[in-house]
């Protein structure tokens, strides 16, 4: 059975063909694209024509192979969407979440509905690019596409819908908008209305694996193939990835590791009560009617900026030169907290990093490897943060920590992860989130009777690495003093 997996992350996008004999799977990368956001009048878009242009071009890999799917399905980052007019045109280009528009937003909207109450009706962490605020903003800029908007759709609908002329929205990446009620199991409308936006643009929710229309006859018709059945995935990323969690039962933690680090567990119900409240965790729909009881993390991003940073200054490093370089530098100096709001805006990283140092009386790093340890200790140590918080939350203890996602092959953040947590690390599938897509496509044809099935498939199709704790004294000791200065009580 061959079925075609679109994962669009924040930094590239790539199509995975998927194929499936008995319980074995196996997949090759077919197209790889790099999703450069695009900055135009001082605005951050995502290049969305570009985008479709590109899976376009997947699909003709599939047919140059000889080896068409019956089934494809996309996935991609979550928040961002596209609002459509009467006659189910793109009425403005889609922004990125890192735009600027939505500063302050988040506190504005909190004068008319109290942040405790959207909490309780969606579950959902607070970030400041979450959709509601996205709208909000648009609103109150006034912009000209809410007038004219009769559809919301996020950007793998968007895409879907391209393909396919049907418009739809998808379970796991609508909660992300902050605007869907778990508990109604509908868009909330009361909260729309208090935000002064229409009920009527959102339309039909589809479950992960629900069939989502045909490639029209355009489409087959520009490509030369024929009109393949399109599936909705679960179509937020992270919804992908913890599908392709190899867990054998629950529960388990996981850290999908990519642009951003996600990390938590999989739940049975949402957990909305004070606490997650207070630590500021989200409860996104996953498949099968699961959530992602999870918290974000900055991740890999702030090494992505400070990479781009010094290749602007004529200084070209890989991953894995950055990676022997920190390798190579002298442990536990300084960290970050990651999370600091200063790291969320694209930009010259290396200033923040210093600023932040000369904000907690730290001496700031001075050479790019020390740069690069500072970012990915930090990180491995905000990571135990967040595993003691998950733990605490959802009332469970993990025997250790599944990592899935791009970030898997800096081996040294494995390692220093297992360290951190003082607990075994098991590092795979990479490619989590196209593997996520493909097993959900494959639950839909009846090939696995359901998610456990899929993931023991994983577990036997995939190599998993074992990093093992070391060091637990010095981690230890370095915990204690990274919540200190990270004001982590
Ligand atoms: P996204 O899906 O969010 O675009 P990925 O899952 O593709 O992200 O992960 C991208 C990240 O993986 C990069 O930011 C980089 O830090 C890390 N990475 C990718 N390749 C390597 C490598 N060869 N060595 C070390 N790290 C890598
Ligand atoms: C990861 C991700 C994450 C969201 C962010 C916007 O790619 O989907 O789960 O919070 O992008």
């Amino acid at each position: 059975m061959i079925a075609l997996a679109y994962d669009l992350g924040a930094s590239s996008g790539r199509a995975l063909l998927g194929r499936l004999s008995g319980n074995r799977i196996e997949v090759e990368e077919i197209h790889r694209f790099p999703n450069d956001p695009v900055q135009a009048g001082g605005r951050l878009y995502w290049d969305i024509l570009r985008l479709y242009h590109e899976i376009k071009q997947g699909l003709l890999a599939a047919k140059h192979r000889g080896a068409l799917p019956q089934t494809l399905a996309i996935d991609s980052w979550a928040v961002d969407f596209g609002l459509l007019g009467r006659s189910g045109e793109l009425l403005a280009n889609p922004y990125h979440y890192r735009d600027a528009h939505t500063e302050g937003v988040m506190e504005r909207v909190f004068e008319t509905v109290p942040r405790a109450d959207i909490f309780a009706r969606t579950g959902i962490q607070f970030l400041p690019f979450n959709t509601i605020y996205q709208l909000a903003a648009l609103k109150a800029a006034r912009a000209p596409q809410l007038d004219a908007a009769e559809h919301f759709l996020m950007i793998p609908d968007l895409l879907r819908y391209f393909l396919t002329g049907e418009r739809a929205s998808e379970f796991s990446n609508a909660t992300t908008t902050q605007l869907y009620n778990p508990l109604a199991g509908d868009w909330d409308g009361e909260l729309l209305t208090r935000l002064g936006l229409e009920r009527r643009w959102f339309g039909k929710v589809l479950q992960p694996g629900e069939r989502a229309g045909r490639l029209q006859p355009s489409v087959c018709e520009e490509l030369g193939v024929p009109a393949i059945e399109v599936v909705a995935a679960a179509e937020h990323d992270t919804g992908s990835a913890v599908v392709a969690v190899p867990a054998r039962q629950r529960p388990f933690a996981y850290l999908s590791c990519g642009t951003w680090s996600l990390m938590g567990t999989e739940t049975e119900q949402p957990v909305m009560g004070e606490q997650a409240l207070a630590l500021n965790f989200t409860n996104e729909g996953g498949y099968g009617g699961t959530y992602r009881l999870l918290k974000n993390i900055m991740g890999l991003w702030i090494l992505q900026e400070t990479r781009r940073e010094w290749e602007k200054q004529g200084q070209s490093y890989g991953f894995p030169e950055l990676v022997a370089l920190a390798e190579q530098s002298p442990a536990f100096g300084v960290w970050i907290d990651p999370d600091d709001a200063a790291f969320l805006a694209p930009g010259d990283m290396t200033p923040r990093i210093r600023d932040y140092c000369a904000r907690t009386g730290q001496r700031a790093p001075q050479t790019p490897g020390e740069f690069v340890r500072c970012i990915m200790e930090s990180l491995a140590l905000k990571y135990r943060y967040v595993l003691e918080m998950t733990e605490r939350l959802s009332a469970q203890r993990f025997e250790g920590l599944h990592m899935v996602g791009g970030g898997i092959q800096n081996t040294l953040l494995c390692r220093w992860t297992a360290s951190a947590i003082g607990k075994p690390v098991w590092a795979g599938p990479a490619e989590g989130s196209a593997i996520g897509n493909l097993a959900v496509q494959w639950i839909a044809q009846g090939a696995f009777a359901d998610i456990w099935e899929a993931r023991a498939a994983i577990a036997d199709s995939f190599p998993v690495t074992t990093y093992e704790p070391r060091d637990g004294a010095a981690w230890n000791e370095a915990y204690g003093r990274f919540r200190e200065l990270a004001g982590l009580g």
